[in-house]
């Protein structure tokens, strides 16, 4: 590998929100640990750190109460930052969790009135977006959700929801935007249960939309693995069903809060395995990092942990190459593959077919015999993964 082989380059796609590099560190139970800095501030961190693409949320950018003009103002100012930094706006999201208008919900709401709110205000965050570039829209309902059941039927909630997504997919086709919408998931937190807890869950809604062409899914690696989920498995549904238009790389150990840790830097064998396969399926899209640094950092350990997430999945796509290279763990994969026995193909259904399976005699021994080296490839992948081969 070239020495410069762990170096971001435009072509790797690698992006972060503003909320991400912006994060001054307040937790639940602590005040901010480092200043607020202006999105153009962190427009340059991200172009000095090397990364392709910026993602925003409504209000990363825009204040709540900006009026017209202000919000022009921030947008042309944020324009020429980007443009002098080469950075591209690849996503934009809207934020339906933070003002006190949400805390019932936004499209899911009990309140007619704040549900047209929710929708209006991501209308709008949709025409910012636009008008930055984006061609991604992701959405996360935080907020979508409950702490008591007895506050509304489930099945309402779900009924709202995809009335929300159906007008909002109008809108992008009417305005001509050409957004395709990421839908992302998560069990728990900050409500005490969120309707669409699992990647799994959209995959099973979206085919009820009236434009399910125009919306797919945004995993994220801390939200499936806070329910205790494989990452890689709900990655790669999404993925054979052409549903995976976005992803938020970074790292969280089960059982714990939204930790958003720096990618690969608790769970280096998953990490490996999702790198692998992102760089093996043939998608294309942004590799986003939704993730923050430590609390106990400054702004020059922000930098080292934008850093440290590419660098790190730069590592993870060099080891999974050395996977693919790799002699003997190829000759295991390829055996374990091959058919112990002569028998029928499945395949597609045929009454011939069917009748040549009904009629062919398995010898089940033989089928359980087979030799299936688990151990001795896990264990020659973890030493890529370790550095040791
Ligand atoms: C918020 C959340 C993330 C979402 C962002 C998009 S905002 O920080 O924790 O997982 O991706 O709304
Ligand atoms: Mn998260
Ligand atoms: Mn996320």
């Amino acid at each position: 590998m070239a020495s410069d082989a762990y170096q971001p380059k435009p072509e790797h796609k690698f992006s972060f929100g503003l909320w991400t590099v912006g994060n001054p560190g307040r937790d639940p139970f602590g005040e901010p640990v480092r200043p607020v800095r202006p999105p153009v501030e962190l427009a340059g961190l991200l172009s000095e750190v090397g990364a392709w693409g910026v993602n925003l949320h409504d209000n990363d950018l825009v204040p709540i109460d900006a009026t017209p003009s202000e919000r022009d103002k921030i947008v042309k100012d944020f324009k020429a930052a980007c443009a002098a930094g080469g950075l591209v706006v690849p996503m934009a999201t809207v934020n339906l969790f933070t003002a006190p208008v949400f805390r019932d919900g936004a499209f899911t709401a009990n309140d007619p009135a704040v549900r047209a709110y929710a929708v209006q205000k991501t209308m709008r965050a949709m025409d910012l977006g636009a008008e930055l570039g984006a061609k991604i829209f992701v959405l996360w309902g935080g907020r979508e959700g409950t702490e008591t059941d007895a506050c509304r039927n489930p099945e309402d909630a779900v009924k709202r929801l995809r009335e929300a997504l159906d007008y909002l997919c109008e809108y992008s086709i009417d305005q001509k935007y050409g957004y395709k919408f990421a839908m992302e998931a998560k069990p728990n937190e900050p409500r005490g249960d969120i309707y669409m807890a699992t990647t799994g869950n959209y995959l099973g809604l979206i085919p009820t939309l009236a434009n399910p062409e125009l919306v797919g899914v945004n995993p994220e690696f801390a939200h499936e693995t806070m329910a205790g989920l494989n990452f890689l498995h709900a990655v790669a549904q999404a993925s054979e069903a052409g549903k995976l238009f976005h992803i938020d790389l970074n790292d969280q150990v089960i059982g714990r809060y939204d930790q958003d840790f720096r990618f690969a830097s608790a769970n280096a064998k998953g990490a490996f395995f999702l790198v692998k396969f992102l760089e093996e399926s043939g998608y294309d899209g942004p590799r986003h990092f939704d993730a923050h640094a430590y609390r106990t950092e400054n702004f020059e350990g922000v930098k080292d942990f934008a850093r440290g997430c590419m660098r790190s999945y730069l590592i993870m796509k060099e080891k999974a190459a050395r996977f693919a290279a790799d002699k003997e763990i190829q000759a295991i994969v390829k055996d374990i593959a091959t058919a112990s026995a002569a028998a029928p193909t499945v395949g597609k259904y045929s009454k011939s077919g069917a009748q040549a399976l009904l009629a062919h005699t398995f010898d089940r021994p033989v089928l359980a015999a087979k030799n299936l080296p688990y151990e001795r490839l896990d264990q020659l992948t973890m030493e890529i993964i370790y550095g040791v081969r």
